[in-house]
């Protein structure tokens, strides 16, 4: 018999199905079991009539709490059952893996007459068994999310003549700028992991492939411990060729988000808002843009927030906190593009104007930085000498090597999915990525 979904079972009373999933909870008492099923697409009540039905009652004295199991049975309808309204009469049980007693709690139990209260256990003790963890609701929800998020904005890029490309991530030197890199044994020899598919996405442009995408991973050495740091997470890259201005590339990014969440919204808007109190806001365009220095200005009046001299060419996380606030104030909106910032605080390849300011930006979202993007430098000599006043000189002159051969005008953005994630839902980032990469975190 072929396997039915339970929300599918539970749509077709009369019928005989085969369901199969984890064992949600049980009750089993002298002459009733109730065994609440659970799929990826829900949940449906298994009730048993032990006296109607002997030869199921061993089974069912075996079963634990997120056991999987095999049921072969009739749905019936019937208006006293919460779930649905539906339930289904077995005909045979199958047990495939007993589970042991659950290492963690998923949720805060409260006490009952008999029981201590159970707190819920902290995300690092739930990441030890992360599997477990994912068995919720929520963090099914979290990854639906994710692939909808995605996949709605590679759909978008594809419907705009991009290809999507897959770069290496072991590459021979260290990208960008040397820092934060993870090093590793390759051969007799060292390699290290690709902080950024930035090289290659502009050997793309430099190969006439005009407008390309990556979605893929991306390692940052940094011993950062806040809740959006981690040190592998997931990069949503683009870069496109034929750009007259950064501005085409913010104007891009805005168009692709707002596309984003309004499909985001469409699909799992209540049930963001039931699962997590949040609110799906699908953005107006344009999205509101801020010089860096006009922003301290504009926080330093409003809310009397003084930055430190030393970085006022960068952004701190207090500003960008506090921008949000602005952001909302001034404009209703939750989205900042932010431009201005120093070349010191920039990477080499980005392109600059007249003054010297790096033609780019950081894309605010709640808050948090969840973009970088810029024109790029695309003339060899000008490239050359921007990097050498870096300090980079050998390593990159692969890199180098792109632009000396004709290269298209061109800009484009990293976006990071887990930062994405964590601000479309309210969670930290160890809660809304499969499984956390850290410093001193490194299994399952
Ligand atoms: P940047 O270093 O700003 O830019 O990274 C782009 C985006 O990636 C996310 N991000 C992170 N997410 C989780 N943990 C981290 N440690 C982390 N670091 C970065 C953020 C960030 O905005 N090459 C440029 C992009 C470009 O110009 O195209 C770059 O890598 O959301």
């Amino acid at each position: 018999m072929t396997r039915t979904y339970i929300a599918d079972a539970a749509k077709t009373p009369g019928a005989k199905v085969l369901v199969q999933g984890f064992v949600d909870n049980l009750r089993d008492s002298k002459y009733m079991a109730f065994i609440v099923l659970k799929d990826i697409t829900g949940r449906i009540q298994i009730t048993v009539e032990k006296e109607k039905l002997p030869g199921l009652c061993d089974t069912i004295s075996q079963l634990t709490p997120d056991s999987v199991i095999s049921v072969t049975g009739t749905v019936i309808e019937n208006e006293y059952v919460k779930m649905g309204g539906v339930e289904i009469i077995p005909e045979d049980i199958q047990i495939e893996s007993i589970a042991d007693a659950l290492p963690i709690a998923r949720k805060a139990i409260p006490a009952t007459r008999k029981k201590k209260a159970v707190e819920r256990s902290s995300i690092d003790q739930r990441i030890d068994y992360r599997w477990i963890d994912l068995r919720t609701d929520e963090n099914q929800l979290m990854i639906q999310v994710q692939t909808v998020m995605v996949n709605s904005m590679r759909q978008y890029l594809l419907d705009h003549h991009f290809v999507e490309i897959h770069t290496p991530k072991l590459i021979g030197a260290a990208s960008e700028s040397g820092a934060d890199v993870f090093e590793v044994k390759y051969f007799d020899r060292s390699a290290y992991l690709a902080q950024s598919p930035q090289f290659y996405k502009q050997m793309a442009m430099a190969s006439g492939l005009e407008r390309i995408f990556e979605v893929g991973p991306v390692f940052r050495a940094e011993k950062s411990y806040t809740n959006r740091h981690t040190t592998e997470f997931t990069g949503f890259d683009l870069e496109f060729s034929y750009i007259t201005s950064y501005q085409d590339v913010m104007d891009l990014e805005a168009e692709l988000l707002t596309h984003m969440l309004k499909e985001v919204k469409e699909k799992y808007g209540e049930q963001i808002q039931e699962a997590f109190g949040k609110e799906v806001i699908v953005p107006t365009l344009p999205f509101p843009t801020v010089d860096l220095h006009t922003l301290y200005d504009e926080l330093e009046k409003n809310y009397g927030y003084v930055v430190d001299e030393s970085e006022k060419n960068d952004m701190t996380t207090e500003a960008e906190q506090l921008s949000y606030k602005w952001v909302q104030e001034k404009y209703g909106h939750e989205f900042l593009f932010v431009t201005g910032f120093g070349p010191e605080k920039r990477a080499f390849y980005h392109m600059r104007d007249e003054n010297g300011i790096p033609m780019g930006y950081d894309l605010v979202w709640r808050g948090v930085e969840i973009t970088t993007g810029a024109q790029r430098e695309h003339r060899y000599e000008i490239l050359k000498k921007q990097a050498a006043e870096k300090g980079l000189g050998d390593d990159i002159k692969f890199y180098l090597e792109f632009f000396k051969y004709g290269c298209p005008p061109h800009g484009g953005f990293g976006l990071g999915v887990d930062r994405m994630t964590m601000l479309l839902l309210d969670l930290g980032i160890k809660d809304a990525m499969f499984l956390f990469r850290g410093p001193n975190r490194l299994t399952p």
